[in-house]
């Protein structure tokens, strides 16, 4: 179908975005060629972290220098490579690596090419509790747990649930018709993509019809909810910080 002109159900707002595939722009980012790389959320926006999609064309890399910030890469489609302090890690769709700060890393996609979700903050450390390793899993291994006993709502949890890490990166996979129990309204923020499916996510005030391929940002208490509709299975990844003193570092 034609896209009409002038249209999209992109909305930004101070504390929630919904941005949907038909308005992406891509950035050029120093240490990334030959890749397309669109910067969903960002400090600009007012976020803690930064969620990005890395489409690797074949002879495509991006080079990470070690720094204060931690990333957490989830492949979306096609195989990646990352060396780390001379090791190879191979990723493969539904793979994903957690890179601790202080690391650099180099990734490139093997083959034709290679889609990466990247989630990426400063690292807020703990007195006395160690900095997590390099970490690497596949969400096909990682159990789905019903969701406060709603076996329709499973959830993956893709990192360790220890002190150490100061965010997490789930799966939510949702049946047709199964919703978030509650309106939640918390301090921790979120970064999403919709994996698959379709369903209606509120954000404060406002409710949106979602499929796969949109992106949503929301701040610390934005008010959220989400219900599956249509024919098959919503699923979505996202993030959040957890784990760290509520009074600002
Ligand atoms: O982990 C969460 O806060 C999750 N239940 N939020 C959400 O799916 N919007
Ligand atoms: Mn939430």
């Amino acid at each position: 179908m034609t896209p009409l002109l002038g249209h999209t159900r992109t909305r930004f707002c101070a504390r929630h975005a919904l941005i949907t595939p038909d308005g992406h722009v891509a950035s050029r980012v120093p240490g990334i060629e030959g890749a397309r790389v669109v910067a969903h959320i960002t400090h600009a926006m007012g976020a803690g972290f930064v969620q990005s999609t890395i489409t690797f064309e074949p002879a495509g890399w991006a080079r990470l220098t070690a720094g204060p910030d931690e990333y957490v890469f989830f492949v979306q489609e096609g195989s990646i490579e990352a060396r780390i302090e001379g090791k190879i890690y191979l990723l493969t769709a539904g793979s994903y690596l957690y890179l601790p700060p202080g690391l650099g890393a180099e990734v490139h996609a093997i083959g034709a090419t290679g889609k990466l979700i990247s989630f990426q903050k400063k690292f807020v450390p703990l007195p006395d509790v160690a900095t997590p390793s390099v970490l690497v899993g596949h969400a096909h291994k990682i159990e789905a747990q019903p969701f406060l006993g709603n076996p329709k709502a499973l959830l993956q949890v893709l990192l360790p649930d220890e002190l150490s890490f100061d965010l997490a990166v789930n799966i939510f996979t949702y049946q047709p018709g199964a919703a978030l129990p509650f309106v939640e309204t918390h301090v921790m923020e979120h970064g999403l993509l919709m994996l698959a499916g379709q369903g209606i996510y509120r954000l404060e005030d406002a409710w949106y019809p979602v499929t796969a391929g949109d992106v949503i940002w929301m701040a610390p208490y934005c008010p959220q909810w989400f219900v599956a509709i249509g024919d098959t299975p919503a699923s979505y990844l996202y993030y959040k910080d957890v784990n760290r003193s509520l009074l600002a570092p």
